[in-house]
């Protein structure tokens, strides 16, 4: 299934990197955008994924009303186009990401970033991969040695406050902090050690069913931000990446949560 997956990733990349006609609305808000390419990709993985798992029920962000039984049989968790603020500003950071669940665990999970060609990928047990070589991260950085990153929730207004003081918080204890746009490349970076530590107040299933998976193959942090598993079924807080610096920030935070 994981080989599977990483083709049809890489097909979606093809689709993402063909803007011409692009199609962009607004969902619930200016922040909250979809393309016509999301849709399109959305609809090629949906078709194809139902051949590799007849009867499979689906959790997609560009149609989340379909069947949301995770938690009994076979489930692809979808978002087409990860980033899509980023991909309709031509910032080149954003990604394709699959999470295949039997019974509501995840056995596989791939990201697939066409602008740089990586795909990140994992099955269980197996270990976190870049490009089919293997690459979870090998230093465990304390928080005060740890590159960090975070996401602002842009579609939850009420997290902002809390969102702001965390990530000064992460930046007066850290070496520094990023903000990029693509939760799924986000986990991914910290799964590989590009980031020490990435959280994220407020962000859907589809953006780091894949992602959180490769980061708990790589064997780090993969908790929401009360330290508790990140649970499929409904939108969480996340926070992922070095053993450490996630246990250190958890300490640092509990006291605003
Ligand atoms: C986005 C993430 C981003 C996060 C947003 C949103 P989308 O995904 O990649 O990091 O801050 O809340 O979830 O909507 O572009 O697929």
């Amino acid at each position: 299934m994981l080989k599977k997956l990483e083709d049809l990733a890489e097909k979606a990349g093809i689709m993402m990197t063909d803007t011409e006609n692009l199609g962009i609305r607004e969902k619930t808000s200016s922040r909250d955008l979809v393309t016509t390419n999301d849709l399109a990709v959305q609809e090629m993985l949906m078709e194809e994924c139902s051949k590799l798992a007849p009867g499979c029920s689906f959790y997609c962000e560009e149609n989340d009303m379909q069947d949301r039984d995770i938690l009994h049989g076979e489930c692809f968790i979808i978002d087409p186009i990860d980033g899509t603020a980023n991909y309709v500003y031509g910032l080149d950071h954003s990604c394709t990401s699959i999470a295949y669940l039997e019974d509501g665990i995840v056995k596989c999970g791939v990201v697939y970033d066409p602008f740089r060609r990586e795909m990140f990928s994992a099955s269980e047990g197996k270990g976190c991969f870049l490009n089919g070589k293997k690459a979870g991260a090998i230093t465990d950085r304390t928080l005060g040695d740890a590159m960090t990153c975070f996401g602002t929730a842009p579609y939850d207004e009420d997290t902002n406050d809390l969102t702001f003081r965390l990530a000064q918080l992460l930046y007066e204890n850290s070496r520094d902090v990023r903000r990029t746009g693509s939760a799924a490349l986000d986990c991914c970076y910290a799964a590989v050690g590009r980031f020490d530590l990435y959280f994220e107040l407020r962000i859907s299933p589809w953006d780091h069913a894949a992602g959180s998976f490769i980061v708990r193959e790589a064997g780090r942090h993969a908790s929401d931000m009360k330290g508790e598993p990140l649970d499929l079924t409904k939108r969480t807080s996340i926070l992922c990446g070095s053993n450490a610096a996630a246990e250190r920030f958890l300490e640092l935070s509990e006291p605003f949560l």
